[in-house]
């Protein structure tokens, strides 16, 4: 079938890394999907091989043009909420008739709160504009199974146990010391940065902290007296990774700090011990929506003191120190544990796919 999902990049990189994401999987799993995106600059590092997936520059009315040439999808993905191209909408509507499959799909952004499963699949008829008569579809990811379950490859465990860490680390000039603590940082500018730090740095064991680019690197530049280690902490920065070898950073590391929705999804994946910082809402909601996934996680007292520290969710920075060793074992025995039942779900493209050929219209 022909899939066009609607991308609008609003900050940072989770609405391109999703759709990105899902477009791949669809391209793998011998769909044709089209991925139009408003700002594909981010693709240059983090998908360098889009083989199977056809791009539309959305910012490029003659590119639009170009793209309305073509059939009208069969189904039409508008991530979070973007409101598709109108001229689409309507060719969509307008479609070869009533017998053809068709499926216009909201995807919605990721949360363990309550509502999700309540929300997941409700229609939402379209009563005006481009694509008036139609009915639109919620589908909202999430970490039950009575919602739309998370992305994950088929072969993501076949690839996970032929990892090759040591390779891996030196292919990217990662120099790790044996002893040595790996920690990955992708976040934002979280208010308990520089207490984790500076735990790290009078930690009882060396720790190598390995930040990733943009924000991240510059909240750990902002604190100089370890933005280049300190003590027991060493600390390197590294250049934006293709998502593969994201996930092989997270496959490395023996505790990830990770931020927004895609990376959190990968990092449960990866099954190490992880914290997560949540992308932040002017009006706070994002504490609700930390709370239900701590909840869901069954996380461990230290693990969720580390989290309200992280996200400036009430605790004070200073009771965010680097985790000991035991803290460690019990957060990784949380995430595994998460893990497994999330295993034991049908992931997002599955169930996507099970919800389209359905046959909703
Ligand atoms: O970049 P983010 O903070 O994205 C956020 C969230 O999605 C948030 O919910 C949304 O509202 C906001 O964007 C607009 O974090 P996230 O979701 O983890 O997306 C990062 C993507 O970048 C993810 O696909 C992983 C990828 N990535 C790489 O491919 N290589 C890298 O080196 C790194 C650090 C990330």
């Amino acid at each position: 079938m022909r899939w066009d999902i609607f991308c609008r990049v609003i900050d940072n990189h989770g609405d391109l890394g999703v759709c990105w994401r899902l477009a791949r999987q669809l391209a793998e799993a011998g769909e044709a999907p089209r991925l139009w995106v408003d700002d594909g600059a981010a693709l240059a590092w983090m998908a360098p091989d889009r083989a199977g997936v056809e791009f539309v520059d959305w910012s490029d009315p003659a590119a639009e043009e170009a793209a309305l040439a073509a059939p009208a999808p069969d189904v039409l993905v508008e991530a979070f909420g973007c409101n598709p191209s109108p001229a689409l909408a309507e060719r969509f509507a307008a479609g070869p008739g009533a017998t053809h499959p068709r499926a216009w799909i909201n995807l919605e952004y990721l949360s363990a709160e309550p509502h999700v499963e309540r929300l997941h699949t409700l229609p939402s008829p379209v009563f005006r504009g481009p694509g008036a008569g139609l009915t639109k579809w919620f589908f909202y990811p999430g970490f039950t199974s009575g919602t739309g379950g998370l992305l994950r490859e088929p072969d993501l465990a076949a690839r996970q146990a032929a990892f090759d860490r040591g390779a891996w680390l030196q292919a990217q000039r990662i120099d790790w010391r044996p002893g040595e603590r790996l920690v990955s940082l992708f976040c934002y500018e979280p208010p308990a940065l520089e207490a984790v730090l500076a735990g790290m740095a009078g930690g009882s064991g060396p720790t190598h902290l390995l930040v990733t680019p943009g924000r991240a690197a510059a909240a750990v530049r902002a604190l100089p007296a370890l933005a280049a280690g300190a003590g027991r902490l060493r600390v390197s920065e590294l250049p934006w990774l293709a998502q593969p070898d994201y996930d092989h950073l997270l496959w490395s590391c023996e505790l990830n700090f990770v931020r927004g929705e895609d990376s959190l999804v990968r990092a449960l994946w990866a099954g190490a011990p992880l914290v997560w910082h949540i992308y932040p809402q002017d009006d706070d909601a994002h504490h609700a929506k930390l709370a239900a996934w701590l909840d869901w996680m069954q996380a461990p007292p230290s693990l969720r003191a580390l989290h309200l520290a992280w996200n400036g969710a009430g605790a004070p920075p200073a009771q965010a120190a680097a985790p000991a060793d035991g803290a460690l074992a019990d957060w990784r025995q949380a995430v595994q544990s998460a893990r497994a039942r999330l295993l034991a779900q049908d992931d997002l493209l599955t169930q996507l796919r099970r919800f389209v050929g359905a046959g909703v219209k």
